[in-house]
């Protein structure tokens, strides 16, 4: 079964990364959690993203806060699609220098970087990348996307 792998910097991005967490598993993909920093563990990003596709990641899901290298550097050594995921985190200006380091990648090294503090949309897209190739999955999407139409309908009705 395909899973995503969804990592982050430190334990105190865990508020912010579980929405890409539930989102995910509301589709009923398989998720694989960890912890793995840039700066502070560079022995283990290095072999987490040699190694992730191995064993059944088709897409990592990353997070991080202020000098955010964590998902360019695993872009930088996996062949997996990365979603980037800026943290607004307690070392942060403000959330700016997260959303630049993990979104103003060089050509040749895509992260796919969503919002600030995005990461219910990382787990959507995630799941909308395994969707392309996975029909049981697109299929989940698209009840999804109807039902957020379907939301919007139903508070046009309450003005
Ligand atoms: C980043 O530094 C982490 O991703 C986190 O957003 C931030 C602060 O980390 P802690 O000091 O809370 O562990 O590397």
């Amino acid at each position: 079964m395909s899973k995503v792998g969804v990592i982050m910097g430190s334990k105190s991005d865990l508020p912010v990364m579980q929405d890409a967490i539930d989102i995910l598993k509301g589709f009923d993909i398989e998720v694989e959690v960890d912890i793995v920093s840039a700066h502070r563990t560079p022995e283990k990003l290095f072999d987490y993203s040699k190694n992730a596709h191995t064993r059944g990641i088709k897409v990592i899901v990353a997070g991080a806060g202020g000098a955010a290298h964590l998902p360019g550097m695993v872009a930088s050594l996996s062949p997996l699609p990365v979603v980037g995921v800026p943290v607004k985190s307690s070392n942060s200006i403000d959330g700016w220098d997260s959303v630049l380091s993990i979104l103003q990648m060089p050509g040749g090294v895509p992260v796919a970087t969503v919002a600030l503090n995005g990461a219910k949309n990382a787990g959507i897209l995630a799941a909308q990348i395994l969707g392309s190739a996975d029909q049981c999955i697109l299929d989940k999407v698209m009840v999804y996307k109807e039902g957020l139409k379907a939301k919007v309908h139903e508070s046009a009705k309450d003005l």
